[in-house]
């Protein structure tokens, strides 16, 4: 069997999650008597602090509903210049929103205070309005990094003293809150809006959700109709992120070892570089830059692939492999061991 590493979305739906999902009472969400669903919404909005949440079928759709509500046409949201609302997400701010994006560079995928107000423009009639902050927390294309919660406190109060609304995309956020020891609504509190996924580390097939003030979630809900997203008997899907969220949350700790121990492994193949160094490895990503001797992202993820190991390209030069609840120790191991052997033998 392969070794998958290419994402923790990857994951399939375990016994237990499975039972729970075929024993949910269901209805029918768009017309508004899905009790399962209802369940989730409810669970999470509280777990985040925040009043109210909407099931969605995708983190994308979560961000590109908190940007509807938070922007109009014109307006300009800051963001980290690695952020997956840039590199991952289809344009959709422009498509959907009408927005521009205004990338702010720093380490770690993170930024200073400084570097918001310096990116947030004054009201000349010739500028886009400066509208919405969004912090990526973990930050994935960094390297899985965790925003230290006081660090991301004096940015969003940077962009809201500025008149911003702020929001997090958090389809990492329980891994970093795992992480940093905080609780996940502790840094939810900084922001108007959360997005987080139930499909990542936490397991469930599908699903995540938007978290925030009741008015702001009654709009979500109309543009989550009007995007396609309205669903039936999702509370199919609901019940496995309650499972998700009621089972699924603390061992995410094991991925990070995971992580950490298959950088140490990779640690040191010739020609190769982890990128952030073993040191910088905070949660479930490993991410390896590659000499041109070795070829292309691509072409080294194909010859894995060949060979029962599953990466991704993250660049033309850099392979992401990220840790989840179907790789195990041993997978690890073996995982680790295939490419080595691979890359120290060179291209075929
Ligand atoms: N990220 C996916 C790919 O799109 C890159 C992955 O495999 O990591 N925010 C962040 C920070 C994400 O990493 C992702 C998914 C999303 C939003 C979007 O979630 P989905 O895939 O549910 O739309």
């Amino acid at each position: 069997m392969d070794i998958d590493l290419r994402s923790d979305t990857v994951t399939r739906p375990t016994a237990a999650m499975r039972e729970a999902m075929m024993a949910a009472p269901l209805g029918d969400d768009v017309l508004g008597d899905e009790p399962t669903v209802q369940a989730l919404e409810a669970k999470v909005a509280a777990l985040l602090g925040k009043d109210a949440a909407l099931f969605t079928p995708s983190g994308t759709m979560a961000n590109q509903l908190a940007i509807r509500c938070h922007t109009e046409p014109g307006d300009e949201i800051v963001a980290h210049a690695e952020s997956h609302i840039i590199h991952y997400e289809t344009g959709s701010p422009a498509a959907l929103s009408g927005c521009m994006i205004r990338p702010i560079d720093g380490p770690h995928g993170q930024f200073d205070a400084h570097a918001v107000q310096a990116a947030i423009r004054g009201s000349d009639i010739h500028s886009p309005k400066s509208r919405l902050l969004v912090l990526e927390n973990t930050q994935n294309r960094a390297g899985g990094t965790v925003w230290p919660l006081e660090a991301a406190r004096s940015v969003a109060d940077a962009a809201r003293g500025a008149g911003l609304a702020v929001h997090i995309d958090g389809a990492r956020l329980f891994n970093a809150a795992i992480a940093a020891g905080y609780g996940a609504a502790t840094f939810a509190s900084i922001a108007d809006t959360v997005s987080v996924c139930f499909s990542k580390g936490l397991g469930a097939p599908v699903g995540s959700a938007l978290c925030g003030p009741a008015p702001l979630i009654a709009r979500a809900r109309r543009f989550r109709k009007m995007f396609g997203g309205g669903m039936r008997q999702s509370g199919l899907l609901a019940a496995a992120c309650i499972h998700a969220l009621d089972h699924h949350v603390q061992r995410l700790a094991d991925d990070h070892a995971n992580a950490r121990h298959l950088a140490s492994l990779l640690q040191g193949i010739p020609g190769t570089r982890l990128d952030p160094g073993l040191e910088g490895i905070q949660t479930n990503m490993v991410f390896l830059s590659l000499d041109a001797s070795l070829g292309t992202a691509a072409e080294v993820c194909t010859r894995l692939a060949s060979v029962g190991v599953r990466m991704i390209p993250m660049g033309a030069r850099r392979i992401r492999a990220v840790t989840h609840l179907d790789v195990d120790r041993a997978s690890i191991e073996r995982a680790a061991g295939t490419v080595r052997s691979m890359l120290t033998r060179g291209a075929p």
